[in-house]
Formats: structure tokens, sequence, C-alpha cells
């Protein structure tokens, strides 16, 4: 549902003033503790942010994707590890059930997700199958009115936290590849179903991922998604296309906020009897960054909007999230070195930022698995025209 204008203003609004006054003075601490304050995550549940995608009749704000970019814009303007919180039941744990669920797996699920009393985490990844999603190899074997899964997943951001798990697993063991894949919800508390220790990263301390292990982990057949064998990989598929806007979003939020870092640091730090930015070779790196971070924005949002209206946006999403995730390396790159020595200390933001971003470029699809999508979808275009 789109938003009439004043309501998206307030909500926008809303937003960033929670970021400013609640979110960013909190950072160093959550880094430092590697958590966030209960206290934060109720305040995020009252707002309704877990709900942001969920369709109202479930129970969300059911926000159109032009939307959601714009509020997750915002969002990015502090640690990512906030967005962390709610992001997978914004994103990609809980469209898996919004988009290919049926109507009893929607209305169970999809209003506890909405209000936060639960977690979903999205369980693709394996040991041996990351860009290749196609070959995962754990099992899911039909024995009467259940399926017994067997297999690892790894790197399962909220697995710690959630209470239940889209996985993607193997139905049809003679098919190899894609097609032989279904999703299912399992929930954690399932017999079977084992959560690593979490694991320790360059950053985004605070935000926490695990293995997930199924020994003969029983779910109920009604839990396959959609109802339906051989669709999980096309489900998943179709949950990074909206999840690679949303980190596209994300991207653009944070190269923000490191601008209005560097923008400030540029006007207060002197050197050779002058405030930095009024050197050049600054003023370069501070335009390089506005031109790319307008560029990333706007891009987003197009895409969105062609979303909303119901076209097929796999080449645009894949450009969004290779764009704006390499661009926000690279203002976090100049960001440190307009900082200088400070960028490097931690006692700045600046260097917790850019180890941040390092995994915008990694996760929902690497940027080689964006070049990819986006290459073959062109040549493809071109050998059906
Ligand atoms: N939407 C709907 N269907 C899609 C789709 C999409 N975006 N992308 C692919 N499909 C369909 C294809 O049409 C094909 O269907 P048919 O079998 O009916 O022809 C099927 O899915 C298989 O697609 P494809 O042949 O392109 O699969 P590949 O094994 O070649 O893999 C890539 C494609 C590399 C793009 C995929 O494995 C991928 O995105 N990998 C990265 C995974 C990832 O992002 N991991 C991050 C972990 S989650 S944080």
């Amino acid at each position: 549902m789109a938003l009439d204008k004043k309501t998206r203003t307030q909500l926008l609004e809303t937003i960033r003033r929670y970021v400013r006054e609640r979110l960013v003075p909190r950072e160093a601490e959550v880094a430092e503790n590697d958590a966030v304050p209960e206290d934060i995550i109720t305040e995020m549940r009252e707002m309704g942010l877990f709900g942001l995608s969920i369709p109202v009749a479930y129970g969300g704000l059911g926000l159109s994707v032009s939307d959601e970019v714009r509020v997750v814009h915002e969002l990015g303007w502090t640690s990512p590890a906030f967005r962390s919180v709610f992001g997978t039941n914004v994103g990609i744990g809980s469209q898996g059930i919004v988009i290919d669920g049926t109507d009893e797996q929607k209305t169970h699920w999809l209003p506890k997700l909405a209000s936060g009393d639960i977690i979903a985490s999205f369980a693709l990844t394996e040991p041996e199958a990351g860009s290749d999603a196609g070959a995962l190899r754990t099992s899911a074997r039909r024995d009467g009115g259940e399926y017994v899964l067997n297999g690892t997943k790894r790197y399962i951001t909220n697995a710690p936290h959630a209470g239940i798990f889209t996985v993607m697993a193997r139905t049809n063991p003679d098919e190899p590849g894609a097609r032989g894949v279904s999703a299912f919800i399992v929930e954690r508390k399932t017999p079977g179903l084992s959560v690593g220790p979490h694991d320790k990263k360059m950053g985004q301390q605070g935000a926490h991922t695990a293995d997930v292990v199924f020994d003969d982990c029983r779910v109920p057949a009604s839990n396959l998604i959609g109802g339906v064998e051989g669709r999980g990989f096309k489900t998943a598929m179709k949950v990074l296309d909206r999840g690679r806007l949303h980190m596209g979003a994300i991207a653009t939020g944070i190269a923000e906020r490191l601008i209005e870092e560097c923008v400030q640091y540029a006007c207060e730090r002197q050197q050779f009897g002058k405030p930095i930015g009024e050197f050049q070779l600054i003023q370069a790196m501070l335009a390089d960054s506005r031109t790319e971070a307008y560029a990333g924005r706007t891009m987003v949002e197009d895409a969105g909007r062609r979303f909303d209206a119901g076209e097929n946006i796999v080449t645009e999403a894949a450009c969004c999230k290779l764009y704006c995730t390499e661009m926000v390396g690279r203002v976090a790159d100049r960001a440190v070195q307009i900082f200088g020595g400070a960028g490097y200390m931690a006692e700045y933001p600046i260097e917790r930022f850019y180890r941040d971003v390092r995994l915008l470029r990694i996760y929902e699809g690497t940027s080689q698995i964006q070049q990819i999508v986006i290459a073959r979808n062109m040549l493809r275009a071109a050998a059906s025209s």
C-alpha cells in the first residue's frame, strides 16, 4: 500500500528523529557489548518496525517498496546492527511467506512476525553452497505427513534470536539443481534443530549470525511454503530481489551518514591554517561521495517505483545492490582518508562504519553474483529480441 504524502512525511520524520535521538547515541555501546539493548528492541516493536513490509491484513504497516526503501534509507543513518534486529522480519525472513505462502501460513505466522513477537531467519547458505545457492545439499525427505530435514546452514543472520526459519532444502534428490529445492517454515523449538554459537565477525557487532544444524528434524508437511515441492529456489530468488533493493537503500543511508560526518569534520579540522574543507583535494572527495550517493538513492527509488508498478525488476534490483554497496565502500574509504589518523581510530565512528559496510558487498549475493545476474539478463533479452 502506498502511503499518502502527509503520512509518508510524518513516518519518515518520526524515524529520522528516532534514529538521531535514540540510536546514534548508543552506537558505541552496541559495538562494545555486541548486543542491541532490550529497551531499544522494545521501542522498535512499539514503532511497528518489524512489520514494515508485512501486509496490513496481517498486522503490518504494509508499505509499498517505494516507501520501504525510503524508510530503510533513514534507518541506514546509524549502525546496521540496529536494522538487523528487525531486518530479517521485514526482508528475507518473512517475504518467502508473504510472496509464496498459503493463506493458512500467512494467517498463522505473519502477525507474529509483524509484531516482533518472533524473529524469522532466512536459511539458504550452506558450507558448500554460497553463491551457487542452487547446489544446496540440505535434504528434506517426505515421510508420511512430515518432512525429515538433514544438513547444515551457515552464517544465518539472526539465527541466535530466531523463532522460525525459512529453510531451503532439497526435496528431490534426483534433481541436483534449483528445481529440486523446496522452502519450509521450521520452528526453532523443533527437535533435531540446533543453532551454533554466534560467529565472530569483522564488523556489525550487535548483529548476530550462526550455523543452523538439522539432524533428523521432523517438520509437518503443512509447513512446505506454498504447499508445492520444487518451488523453493524461485521463492528464495524472489525474496532476494526485494532484499537487494532493501540493501541498496541501507547502503545509501549509511553513505549519507558518512558524508555528513565528513562535511562536519572538513569544516572543523584545521591544517595549514585553515579548515581542510577549503582544500580542493578534500572537496573532490566530498563531491564524489555526494554525487555517488545521489546516484544510488535515485536508482533505488526508481527500482522501488517500478516494483510497485508490477514491472520485473530482477536486473534493476541487482544493479541497485551492486552499485550502492560498492558505492558505500568507496564513500567509507574516502571518509577514512578525510579523517586521516582519526579515521583509523576507534574513538571516531568512521572506522566502525568502514568495517560494517564491507559486508554489504557480500551478503544477499556478492557483487560478482549481481554482475552475473545483470549480464545474463542483458544477453537473454538480446537473444529473444
Ligand atoms: N525470480 C524468479 N525466478 C528466478 C529468479 C528470480 N529472480 N532467478 C532465477 N529464477 C528461476 C529461473 O528462471 C530458473 O527457473 P526454471 O528452472 O523454471 O528455468 C530457476 O530459478 C533457476 O535459475 P538459474 O538457472 O538462473 O539458477 P542458477 O543456479 O544458475 O543460479 C544465481 C542463479 C547465481 C543468480 C543464484 O544462485 C544466486 O542468486 N546466487 C546467490 C545467492 C545469494 O544471494 N546468496 C546470499 C545468501 S542469502 S543472505
